[in-house]
């Protein structure tokens, strides 16, 4: 199969994907917030945060594994994107280390499908086009070679961001 046909743009609520896993852009207490955080952990119920208050936080640019409970979704891993702060601070090594280390995860959990929020886009305010060209072209490299994930599905909440990814998908596919 051809690597890129394995990328897939969704527009919609990451919340309701039946997909291995769903990746959480998460802070480093890993005790929930708001935005897409926020929508995981009222979607997944309770007993999300008591699995994530074994887990000791996570730092910028890791990834943590716990359960889905009630989500469709088996697992949710969760990662920590880096604060905007003018892009001089690491911000784009860090975003990208968010995808491969849930990458990592996500393999290494045997997980076929996994959908990916566009971290850091909107409380932690990395610039739209910037994320979503860090990412695609993160996971493309990722993937390529490799049997896990074989679908990687980006789910963006609007469709400006939904438009970004395609174009930077079709980007590749031409290249
Ligand atoms: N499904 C898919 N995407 C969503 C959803 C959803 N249900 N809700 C929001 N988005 P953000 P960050 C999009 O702010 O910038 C939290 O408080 C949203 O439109 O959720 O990494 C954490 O606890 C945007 O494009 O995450 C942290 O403190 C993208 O998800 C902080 O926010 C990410 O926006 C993390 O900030």
């Amino acid at each position: 199969m051809n690597d890129r046909a394995r990328i897939e743009v969704h527009t919609g609520d990451i919340t309701k994907l039946a997909v291995d896993a769903i990746v959480n852009a998460a802070n480093t207490s890993l005790l929930g917030g708001g935005g897409v955080d926020g929508a995981i952990h009222r979607a997944a119920g309770r007993e999300l945060e008591f699995e994530c208050r074994m887990l000791n936080g996570c730092k910028v640019g890791e990834a943590k594994i716990t359960k889905g409970y009630n989500l469709p979704a088996r697992h949710i891993i969760h990662t920590v994107g880096p604060v905007w702060q003018g892009g001089s601070k690491g911000e784009a090594e860090l975003l990208a280390s968010c995808y491969t280390s849930s990458l990592e995860l996500a393999a290494g959990n045997d997980c076929r499908t996994v959908a990916f929020p566009a971290i850091s886009t909107g409380v932690y305010r990395y610039p739209k086009d910037e994320a979503t060209q860090i990412a695609v072209d993160t996971v493309n490299r990722f993937i390529e070679g490799k049997n896990l994930p074989e679908t990687v599905v980006f789910c963006c909440f609007d469709e400006q961001m939904a438009e970004l990814y395609r174009q930077a998908v079709a980007a590749l596919r031409k290249g």
